[in-house]
Order: C-alpha cells, then structure tokens, then sequence
C-alpha cells in the first residue's frame, strides 16, 4: 500500500491550554498500593509511588473516588463528598498527595460523582424520609405505574434497565413510590432539575478547588439533564427491559447545566485546571459543543465510540471481533471533528475496560510487550490529552478469572444472576461471554514486583492478583530500557518537546487498510510519519520518495526504525521529515 503524502498546508501551532501537552494517569486506588496492610490500595500507597510516576514523566493524576462510600460499586456511590473514607486514609493523607504531586510539578484531578449519590448519603437519608421533606424533590421519585400493584415486577413508572441489570427503579414501601437509580440501587440518581441540587454540588466543587485540587473527572456528566417525562424506552433483543438512554443522555438542559457549573466553579479560577466529562453516547458533533472553549462547558470528553466497536449491538457480553479499518473510522473521525474546535480525550482503557494490550493487542509471551508499545506509540501520536490507566505502562493484562466468585464487580455479578435465573444461560456460558470485557480484568492489584501478591499488599489482596505478575512488574521494567514502561517514557517526553505531537495537524493515511494503523501530524517545516502494525503478519508499506531523507524518531523493535517498506509483527515505526512549509 502506498502511504499518500500529506499537504504543506499546516497551520501555525496555536497557543493552546496546558493540558494539550500534558499526560493524564489514571489511579484506581482500591488496586494501585497498600499500605497498611488491609489488602485494599489506599493513599499513603499512592504517596510511596509518586516518584515512580514522575519518572514516567505524566503530568496529572486522575484520582478514581476515595470518598466515604458503602463501597457498592467501589466507590461511584458517594456516601460523603467532604471526606475521605477510612479504608484509603484522611483528608491529612489526601492533602500530602496533592502537595507532594504539586512539589513534583504534577497536578490532582478528582473524580465527580453528581449524578447520583448513595442511598446512604444523608440527602437521600432525608429525601427518602417522607414524601413532603424538602429533599424529596433531590432525587427522582414516582408513583408506580397506573394500574398495576406497587412493588411487583412491572409497577416500575417507566421500562427502563440498570446499567448493572434489573429494573432502574427501586420500589420504598413507606412511601409507595419508587426512585430511580441507572446503576445500581445503592445509587440513586440526583435530580439536577432542582437549583438547590446544583448549587449544593458547585458549593462542594468549590471546597475542593479551594484545598487545591486542580480540577475534575465527572462520572457520566451527560446524564445529568434527563426528558423529565420519563418515557418508556425501546426494547432490545436479549433484554428484559427498555432502552432509556435515549431520555436521559445529553438531555435538553446539559449545556445549560454544564455553562452554569462553570461559572459558578471556574470562572473566576485563575490557576490552570482541568475537567473532563465521561459521557457514554455522545457524538463528536455533540462534543465540539461541549469542548468548544469560547462555550465554557468542559475541556474534554471521554468519548465511547471506540470502545464498543467489539460488541455486538453495544452489548459488552456479546464480544466481536474489532475490525481495525473501523477503529481507523472512528478514530480519525473523531481527529477530524475535533481538529478546528475542542479537544479530543484519548485512552485505551480505564477502570471500566479492558486491559489495552488483551483487547487491541496481542497478549501472547511472543507479542505482549511489542503490541503494548505499538499502541501506546499509536495513541499518544494522536491528536489531544492520552489518559494512562495504572499498569498500562507496564504492559499488564487481563485476568483469567475462573468461577463467579473470583469475580468482585457489581456490574459482572448483577449480570450473572440475571442471566442463570431469568435469561435462561448456563453458568459456564455466561462465564464464557464475561471474560473478554468485563471490568474487573483492569482491576486486578497494579503489579509492583514478583514477591507474593506483586508488593501490592502484605495482607489478603481484596481482588486476586494476575499469576503474570512474576514476570510482569514495575521492578523489572524500571531500570530496563526496552521495558513498556520505559517506551512510554519516551512517548511522553515526546508529546512534552515536539509540537507536532501535541499541536499538529492529524491527517489518517491508508484507511482501507485492514492491518496498518496510519498517519501523520504537522506543523510547519515538520511532519511525523507513525505507523503501526495491528497483525501478528509482517505488512508491506510504500513510504514514497519524500520519506527517503526521514529521520526514524521511534520503533519497538531493537535497534531503530528502518525506512525499509516491511512492517513487522505489531510493529511500530514513527519518522520524522522537515520540509520547508
Ligand atoms: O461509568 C459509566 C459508564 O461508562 C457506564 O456506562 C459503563 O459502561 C459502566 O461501567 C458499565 O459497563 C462510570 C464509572 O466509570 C463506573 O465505574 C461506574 O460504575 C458508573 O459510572 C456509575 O458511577
């Protein structure tokens, strides 16, 4: 295939926000490092590892909740937004974090749970109290559905499903209504409609900037505004409840709420912060006006796109496989819709998916590092903010989870008791559909070195540790220059010294092609030429003339990229040309 030559027309660099050549790592404290012993990540195991990161060379931590929490979906249930809950550490701990990330030149980003709560949060403790409490109008609460007997299956006041199975409505006797709850049933959803909801969250906001936070990760923003109707949803094959995502995503007011956030939180902020909106379901279209800076709403999204490219009908327990020229599509479309306006989020993976290098890679003794550091080059090249998910610079894997009950995430148990008792599969079937993508492959302890349990813990790890860890962890990959994580090292300094990288124009190459990832980056008097073998098969790639004279800036193959016109097995090759504009 012949890589077609990219256009001189490249624009000056513009002066963009800091964060378009920053790195972002996310931590899962409950898996990074414990501390005290207990068998669950904590704090003061964040601190010990701060060096380690700095050396990796990201500059923000996205810190997942740490906050008081009955811990029904570790954490997203927020019980206290103003705390730190006692199995991570103390507020005192939390703020040694942020100062030692601070004297490291790194910043804090929190996680902002708002659209719901848990249902042991003292607003809903109150809301749930009585019908005429002045918190009742906090939460969504309905009568059950006309005609029909209340608490019974069907008396919900609308059909739809709980992202973590059953119905999304929960039925309280003492009131005879019901609440809804899109996750689970521990975490019922705020009803942003109320000004005295917003105002409590953007007062709460303000609390932790003013501690020194520098800004936000917020937990399904975009469903936060919802058709107060409330209709019924469609229904879908395989499911035994409706589709409410049409009524509570991106709903009429989220532009309003998320203008509103920001005045009233960062207006008048003078430091450089950051947020950034997970948003299952929006569009790029959707996400040029989130992002654009003049509308003041967020910095970036977490876009979804990607990530459902290998499941039938968005259906994470009916897995497929992810054809390359579709990610290619939606990836540089994404590129393309962001270039003039906003800014593209860009990851792999996070607490939620996968491990990267098992489900874009090749997880095989053969391939696993060669196809770790082919995607972090190929992701990190593209145009926006990369998010690092903890051990993702270490190249680690996904579990191989053996019963129901090695498993821990409220998403994969809800999911198997619905399936065996009310859908009719098998045990062993159902255990075949969660391996691939469940959650709690990303969530197994961050492997530090091969004692026992990984120098994760020296209790009982709340989760198994992965069996690879003898030979996958930090201990000996550090000191090691042709280790994943001294490859992201490099992929990070680049985004910090070339401006092609974090300012450049994207421009894709080769889209048909169904194993070689393609494109280039620009500025002025620059252009990086990346290319990334998604096959286990050496690739032909005709670099043309103009590349003849190109520098090779990166490879993961021993020694440096040739120019020669071969891609080997999940090869990885970035050049550089300087041309005269
Ligand atoms: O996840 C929201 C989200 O992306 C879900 O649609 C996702 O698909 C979910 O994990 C089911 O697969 C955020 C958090 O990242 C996730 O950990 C929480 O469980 C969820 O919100 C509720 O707070």
């Amino acid at each position: 295939m012949t890589v077609e030559q990219p256009t001189a027309e490249s624009t000056e660099a513009p002066a963009r926000d800091w964060f378009q050549s920053a790195v972002v790592y996310q931590v899962y404290p409950r898996s990074f490092a414990d501390s005290d012993g207990d068998g669950i990540g904590d704090l003061r195991g964040i601190i010990s590892k701060l060096d380690y990161l700095h050396r990796l060379g990201v500059d923000v931590l996205w810190l997942s909740p740490i906050y008081t929490s009955p811990q029904d979906d570790n954490g997203y249930d927020i019980g206290d937004y103003r705390s730190v809950d006692p199995i991570f550490g103390t507020l005192a701990d939390l703020q040694e974090l942020t100062d030692g990330l601070h004297t490291r030149g790194m910043k804090l980003v929190m996680d902002l749970v708002v659209s719901h709560t848990s249902d042991e949060h003292p607003w809903f403790v109150e809301s749930r109290s009585s019908k005429d409490n002045p918190k009742r109008d906090w939460y969504w609460w309905r009568k059950p559905r006309a005609g029909t007997v209340p608490g019974t299956p069907g008396a919900e006041p609308n059909n739809w499903g709980s992202a973590f199975s059953g119905p999304a409505w929960d039925y309280d006797p003492a009131s005879g209504e019901y609440y809804l709850h899109l996750f689970s049933k521990k975490q019922p959803d705020l009803n942003w409609e109320n000004p005295d909801v917003r105002a409590a969250v953007y007062e709460m906001m303000n609390w932790w900037l003013d501690r020194g936070v520098d800004g936000f990760r917020m937990d399904v923003i975009n469903f936060i505004s919802k058709d107060t109707a409330l209709p019924d949803g469609p229904m879908a094959d395989g499911r035994l409840y409706g589709d409410g995502t049409p009524y509570y995503i991106g709903g009429p007011r989220i532009h309003e709420f998320l203008q509103e956030m920001h005045r009233e939180v960062f207006a008048d902020r003078t430091g450089p912060l950051l947020t950034v909106g997970e948003m299952p379901g929006v569009t790029v279209e959707e996400a040029v006006l989130f992002t654009d800076p003049a509308r003041a709403e967020v910095d970036m999204v977490f876009q979804f796109e990607h990530v459902a490219l290998d499941q039938e009908n968005g259906n994470k327990w009916r897995p497929k496989k992810l054809k390359l020229t579709e990610l290619k599509e939606t990836l540089g479309r994404w590129q393309d819709g962001l270039a003039a306006t906003g800014w593209n989020s860009l990851y792999w993976g996070n607490h939620d998916q996968a491990r990267a290098v098992s489900r874009f890679g090749d997880d095989s003794p053969q391939y696993r590092e060669l196809s770790a550091k082919m995607l972090a080059g190929i992701l990190h090249l593209h145009r926006g903010t990369p998010y690092v998910y903890q051990g993702e610079e270490l190249g680690m894997t996904n579990m191989s989870f053996g019963a129901i009950s090695d498993y821990r995430d409220i998403e994969v148990l809800n999911h198997h008791r619905e399936a065996t008792t009310h859908l009719g599969h098998t045990d062993a079937d159902v255990l075949a559909a969660l391996a691939p993508l469940n959650r709690d492959n990303a969530r197994t302890p961050v492997q530090w070195d091969a004692t026992r349990h990984a120098g994760f813990t020296t209790g009982a790890p709340w989760i198994a540790v992965n069996p690879n860890a003898n030979h996958i962890n930090a201990a000996a990959q550090i000191d090691d220059p042709g280790s994943v994580y001294n490859f992201y090292r490099q992929v990070i300094e680049l985004r910090h010294t070339d401006a092609a990288v974090s300012h450049g124009d994207f421009t894709m190459l080769m889209p048909e092609d169904e194993h070689v990832y393609a494109f280039t980056r620009s500025i002025p008097g620059s252009t990086l030429l990346v290319l990334g073998n998604f096959s286990g098969i050496g690739q032909h790639v005709t670099l043309g003339e103009a590349w003849d004279t190109a520098e090779p800036v990166l490879g993961n193959y021993p020694g440096n990229a040739s120019a020669s016109d071969q891609l080997r097995p999940w090869e990885l090759k970035v050049f550089r040309r300087h041309s005269d504009g």
